[in-house]
């Protein structure tokens, strides 16, 4: 087989990009290592920020996100039992951000991509990638016990923090800055109106919850909790017990039901560098991972592949690399903030065990001038709505 653009991964940054490419008559095929319906039912990421949404209106996707997502003016900070409000429409000129889930994008773009006759190859495995410093790349997997080969201008590696394309650069070219944080998020799906009409991030001394949700009828909560915990020694009773103490708030109640999904999930920021290896192009997770208190990654994820499908339109309308050799560089600066902003919010509402009375009251005190500041709100607002793109 061959095409024009080899892509590993059909989650966010892989779909698209597969779609912006075809919008410029360029040619792909995604191989995905699960199958449609797994990635099509992951829980994952829920708010859009307004860049995201524009990009995928812009791209004739966004029919559905626009009839069925949620679009919200703010969220709350809540602590020491108190709800204050970051107005976005105040504070950053009316930009919004969406609520709308991740598998609901993919499923979307998969659509998209299918009734265009794109190709999509499901549950590829043993995906290995050869000859990236060449001009002809060649990805090599199976589908059941076919051999398939794909030979290609350039690859894509959308395939996640956990995939193979970013160890197939050799770790002499590569720098990977990295912190692990000392807790983990437990996560539900509830079935159950949400209980605000916009999210709260709430600080306690417990540790860190959110209210979020996924559609009027559907909550999604989290907690902070150790990184070793088991999902077995949390039984729904304990969840809504942990939730209804940390987000409480006098005249507020947290409205209960039925758990649909819960899951625990570790938490790190990571950056690889450079993302770019010969004709191998990282974008999304499989480049940088965020953790998720700023709600940046998928959002992160769109931005790169922005860049890269821009970059490889150049390339084969004029001939040009410039953008192709800028793409890491271009990246890296927004991916730098983004680190810097969910790591700032990380710290500023989690509880550390390693944290003096020093630091927890130092941490009242920053939510405090977060939420009374104008200009410190308008900064948590204008990142949390998105940056502007380059
Ligand atoms: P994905 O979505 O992980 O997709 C990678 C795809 O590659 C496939 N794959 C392979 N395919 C072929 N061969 C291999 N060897 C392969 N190895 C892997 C995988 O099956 C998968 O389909 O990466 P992508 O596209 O870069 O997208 C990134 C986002 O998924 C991620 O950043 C967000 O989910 C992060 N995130 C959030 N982001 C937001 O912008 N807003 C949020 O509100 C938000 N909340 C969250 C989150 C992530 C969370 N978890 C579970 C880590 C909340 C949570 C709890
Ligand atoms: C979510 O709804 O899944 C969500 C919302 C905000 C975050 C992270 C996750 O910061």
């Amino acid at each position: 087989m061959r095409t024009q653009v080899g892509i590993i991964g059909a989650g966010p940054a892989g779909l698209v990009l597969s779609h912006l490419l075809h919008l410029h008559g360029i040619e792909s095929v995604v191989l995905e290592a699960r199958t449609r319906q797994y990635v099509q039912e992951r829980v994952r990421a829920g708010v859009l920020e307004q860049n995201t949404v524009d990009l995928l209106k812009g791209a004739g996707v966004g029919e559905r996100m626009m009839r069925e997502g949620l679009v919200h003016h703010g969220i709350e900070l809540r602590f020491q039992g108190e709800g204050h409000r970051i107005d976005f429409n105040a504070l950053t000129g009316g930009r919004t951000i969406t609520i709308y889930a991740q598998a609901e994008v993919v499923k979307d773009l998969i659509d998209a991509r299918l009734a265009a006759r794109g190709a999509i190859l499901f549950e590829a495995a043993d995906v290995s990638l050869h000859e990236l410093e060449g001009e002809q790349p060649v990805i090599r997997f199976h589908t059941g016990d076919e051999a398939g080969q794909l030979s290609c201008d350039f690859v894509a590696g959308c395939d996640g923090f956990h995939g193979i394309c970013r160890s197939s650069i050799p770790s002499a070219v590569l720098n990977e800055y990295e912190r692990a944080y000392p807790f983990a998020w437990l996560g539900i799906l509830a079935e159950v109106p949400p209980s605000s009409d916009e999210l709260v991030y709430a600080y306690h001394d417990r540790g860190f919850a959110l209210m979020s949700m996924r559609s009027p009828r559907l909550s999604r909560l989290y907690l902070q909790c150790a990184p070793d915990e088991s999902i077995d020694d949390w039984p729904d009773a304990r969840i809504w017990q942990e939730l209804r103490s940390r987000l409480a708030r006098s005249g507020w109640s947290l409205s209960e039901g039925p758990i649909l999904q819960k899951g625990i999930s570790g938490m790190r920021s990571s950056v690889l560098e450079p993302m770019q290896y010969g004709r191998l192009f990282l974008a999304g997770d499989a480049a940088h991972i965020v953790p998720p208190t700023g709600a940046k990654g998928l959002n992160l994820a769109v931005a790169d592949v922005r860049v890269l499908a821009a970059a490889i339109a150049e390339f084969y309308r004029s001939g040009s690399r410039e953008l192709l050799d800028g793409y890491s560089q271009t990246c890296l600066r927004r991916v730098w903030k983004v680190q810097r902003f969910s790591w700032w919010m990380t710290s500023m509402l989690h509880r550390f065990d390693s944290d003096t009375a020093f630091d927890r009251r130092r941490q009242i005190g920053e939510l405090d001038y977060v939420t009374s500041s104008r200009a410190a709100a308008q900064s948590l607002a204008e990142n949390y709505v998105g940056l502007p793109m380059e």
